[in-house]
């Protein structure tokens, strides 16, 4: 398929950029072939620089959640320009932001914003290690917190689709701090607690690791390290960067009752501008300069523009009653994609937990990454190209999430499941 505005824009782009993209896992390196260059986006539409239509599943990685450009959000955006961009002091978007991140997530006495996950998730690790001064951090393989020195080991997302788990850079000495797990596996993290119990600082988890696919929590896993957090004084960081607001209006820790001390936030919050934040127990966030000694800052922290975007959008889900609305919306789009799986025979592992949701191409069940590995990445390559040549834009890596948004349809779905039946015996 020829796209001859994205080959030559890539071209350019390879002239000023590394890989001609600002993140890896746009460079397509984990299905072969070329990213396409988007020009625009509505609701579930992209459309590339050739003007081809896409179904998009993958809603710039999950800040879409009302579909693109939704008018809600565009004209905050557009409205809140006209009074400043960015003032570098405080302004009262920011007072009522933490105010509702503090009434909707369940373990949020205060927060502070930031601009990206990974600053979310790099501040909470420093406050955890300020508060318990203790060095040691306990991460799970295959879970992805952002390009934090200390996280990027093990890690998944682009690095585990471009080969680079253990990103070159990092000083051993500081790797050598972050103890890696496996997922779901509690003999692995009573071993762990037992050797350094009194050493480790926090625990830092995507609640439902959506970075190498999407595997959900054994019934008892997620108790099990509070339970051990708690006895050896290690904080409980849920990373929340991609199930925040979006598995529920306090996120997935509203729906496992499980109270982390630290939360990272991020993607849905900021309506597609660059907003993170971070928070937890009072007694911990108030560690943070100027209050305590851990140091933290940002030029654009609680910027008025990405704050205008991400309270509109969070107030437009509650009035549409999003988080039920995207369940329904999931359990149909499964119902597509289990019709497509049965018309072409295949037996792959479909997981999905409300809007977010990952196709594997082993017939296993997945519970770690390792059992993620076992996929057939060759397959899925086959499956995503064919489905871009048909219109349906899967995320361009197995080891992704997809997601809904509210603007998908039923419509979308039967197209998608005719499609990736297609693709499917590919
Ligand atoms: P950012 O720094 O990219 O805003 O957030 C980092 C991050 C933190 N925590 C979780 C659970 C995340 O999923 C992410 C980023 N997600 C990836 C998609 N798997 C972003 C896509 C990209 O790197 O381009």
């Amino acid at each position: 398929m020829t796209q001859p505005a994205s080959e030559a824009l890539l071209a350019q782009a390879r002239l000023y950029i590394p890989g001609g993209v600002n993140s890896p896992v746009r460079a397509f390196r984990g299905v072969g072939g070329d990213p396409f260059f988007v020009s625009r986006a509505k609701g579930a539409r992209l459309w590339d620089a050739d003007d081809r239509e896409y179904i998009d599943y993958v809603g710039t990685w999950g800040p879409a959640i009302l579909g693109h450009a939704p008018e809600a959000v565009t004209q905050a955006i557009a409205s809140a320009a006209t009074r400043g961009v960015s003032f570098g002091t405080p302004h009262s978007l920011e007072v009522e932001m933490a105010k509702t991140i503090v009434e909707w997530v369940p373990s949020v006495q205060k927060v502070r914003m930031v601009n990206s996950g990974t600053e979310a998730t790099m501040s909470c690790i420093r406050l955890a290690r300020g508060f318990t001064q203790r060095e040691k951090l306990v991460k799970f393989e295959g879970c992805y917190h952002g390009h934090v020195d200390s996280l990027l080991v093990k890690a998944g997302s682009g690095a585990l689709t471009n080969g680079q788990p253990d990103s070159a850079g990092v000083p051993a000495a500081l790797a050598a701090l972050t103890l890696t797990l496996p997922f779901n596996d509690p003999k692995a993290l009573q071993a762990t607690f037992s050797q350094h119990g009194r050493e480790i600082a926090a625990v830092i988890l995507e609640p439902v690791p959506a970075n190498a696919g999407l595997y959900l929590p054994r019934p008892g896993f997620l108790e099990l390290l509070q339970k051990l957090c708690i006895e050896n004084g290690a904080l409980l960081i849920f990373d929340e960067v991609m199930t925040g607001f979006r598995l529920a209006r306090g996120g997935y820790q509203q729906l496992c009752g499980i109270t982390p001390d630290l939360t990272a936030l991020g993607k849905v919050i900021g309506g597609g501008l660059p907003v993170g934040a971070f928070g937890g127990r009072a007694e911990i966030m108030d560690l943070l300069s100027p209050e305590g000694p851990v140091y933290q800052a940002g030029t654009l922290s609680g910027n008025p523009l990405a704050l205008s975007a991400g309270l509109a959008q969070l107030r437009e889900l509650q009035r549409l009653d999003g988080w039920n609305k995207l369940e329904q919306l999931g359990a149909e789009f499964e119902e597509g994609v289990r019709y497509a799986l049965r018309r072409s025979g295949r037996d792959y592992t479909f997981q999905r937990i409300g809007s977010m949701f990952c196709l594997y191409f082993t017939n296993q069940p997945v519970w770690n990454l390792a059992d993620a590995q076992r996929s057939d990445k060759a397959a899925f390559a086959r499956f995503f190209h064919v489905c871009r040549e048909n219109g349906v834009y899967f995320a361009p890596s197995q080891f992704e999430a997809g997601f809904l948004c509210l603007a998908h349809t039923e419509a979308d779905f039967a197209r998608t499941a005719e499609v990736a039946t297609k693709a499917l015996l590919s």
